[in-house]
């Protein structure tokens, strides 16, 4: 080759991993959740920008500070949310990919150093068109999703789609008319009236649905710090008021709504959400019921379901193995029987509610809820306080830990 044409390739070289470079992968804001003292893992999240006209997938990241790095995307199962490994995380072309907590994250597992707010970590990323990039991503504190401070804001702020159907079983009448108003026949004066009803009640069912938010956080966490059941209960309580007030509050509205609308406007208003935006919520028993159920009625760890997945790092002998089974088989009959139960009177409480049932009818609906929610809570306790009677004290920490790095989000 002579020395000109290879000084020509060079520059074709140069020049076209200058154009991969600039109509490429890049990156912006990279950061690394800081984590307590003692949690050996972390996440690294950052946005990626695909400037090309072609699909591009980060295949790989490599770090000094873990022993393992894993390309993470968070799933809904089992009624929470879980992580799991993915061979690549794809950035359409022209497109962007976000990684951020709750959905997709390159996951450090195995730290190999102490990292803290304001730390830069070193990472090398991999992609599939062969470039590869070394970035650095600054520690900084996260909320981590179930503890996550700020309730429903904090969520949505983390990019998270909230779901509010398991705080409110009540119908939501005011979606018919913020989604379909045309179908209400109603004068501007009494639009005027909602809308300043609406202003008016929505901070505060903002604030319940936040308040409930929080207690069933703090509930979580109280479990798994192996508070007593007097501060678990009183945890408990909190979270069924703020349920009660939150079934009041929509009552309330409902009647504030009918002081605007004439009897005919309103009956309609209910026919018109009862078509459009009611829903009865199924009990079936598949997996997937199973599971949406638990979301539903139950903010308490399910440590069961820990053993049952990762019993291969617990060690359990035969005896504790057939402990675990012979409790685990006299609880979730009776567990099943709370979660039915509450599915039914929720069931029952939207159809009073959209039928003009008195409100008494509604309080007693409401307070059989409230009843089986607070059993359900304390279940969990006795279960997590069984669980710790059959493990040995370094089981039922692993328990714990395991519960804490695979079924909390990061
Ligand atoms: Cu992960």
């Amino acid at each position: 080759m002579k020395p000109t044409t290879q000084i020509l390739l060079t520059m074709v070289f140069l020049l076209s991993t200058g154009f991969t470079f600039a109509k490429g992968i890049s990156t912006n804001d990279p950061y690394v959740r800081e984590v307590p003292p003692g949690q050996t893992n972390s996440a690294t999240f950052l946005t990626l920008k695909n400037d090309s006209d072609k699909q591009i997938a980060l295949i790989k990241a490599n770090s000094d500070v873990a022993k393992n790095v894993e390309l993470h995307e968070h799933v809904h199962a089992n009624g929470m949310m879980q992580m799991r490994q993915v061979p690549k995380i794809i950035i359409p072309a022209n497109g962007v990919t976000e990684l951020k907590p709750g959905g997709y994250h390159i996951m450090l597992i195995g730290l190999t150093r102490k990292i803290k707010s304001g730390d830069v970590v070193d990472l090398n990323l991999e992609f599939d068109d062969g470039s590869k990039q070394a970035i650095k991503a600054t520690v900084k504190k996260v909320m981590q999703g179930m503890m996550m401070k700020g309730g429903m804001k904090g969520m949505k702020q983390n990019g998270m789609k909230m779901d509010k159907s398991h705080l409110n079983p009540m119908p939501n009448l005011m979606r018919v008319f913020k989604k379909m108003p045309q179908k209400l026949n109603l004068s501007a004066e009494q639009t005027e009236k909602l809308k300043a009803g609406i202003a008016e009640r929505g901070p505060k069912v903002k604030d319940l649905f936040k308040a409930i938010t929080k207690y069933e956080k703090e509930i979580l966490k109280a479990t798994l710090a192996d508070k007593p059941l007097s501060d678990i209960d009183q945890l408990a309580t909190n979270i069924v008021q703020e349920r009660l007030n939150l079934i009041n509050s929509k009552a309330a509205c409902a009647v504030s709504v009918k002081k605007v609308m004439n009897d005919e406007q309103f009956a309609n208003l209910q026919a018109v959400y009862k078509e459009n935006f009611a829903k009865k919520q199924e009990y079936s028993n598949d997996m997937k019921g199973k599971m949406a159920r638990l979301k539903h009625v139950n903010p308490m760890p399910n440590l069961i379901l820990v053993i049952k997945k990762m019993s291969g790092k617990l060690n359990l002998t035969d005896k504790q193995a057939s402990q675990l089974k012979q409790w685990r088989d006299e609880r979730e009959p009776v567990m099943e029987n709370q979660f039915k139960t509450i599915i039914d009177l929720e069931n029952q409480l939207q159809e009073a509610a959209l039928n003009n049932a008195p409100p008494e009818k509604l309080a007693e609906l409401a307070d059989g809820i409230m009843q089986n929610r607070m059993k359900v809570m304390r279940g969990k306790v006795f279960c997590r306080d069984k669980i710790k009677q059959i493990l040995k004290p370094e089981q039922y920490k692993k328990v714990i830990n395991l519960y804490k790095e695979n079924f909390m989000m990061q």
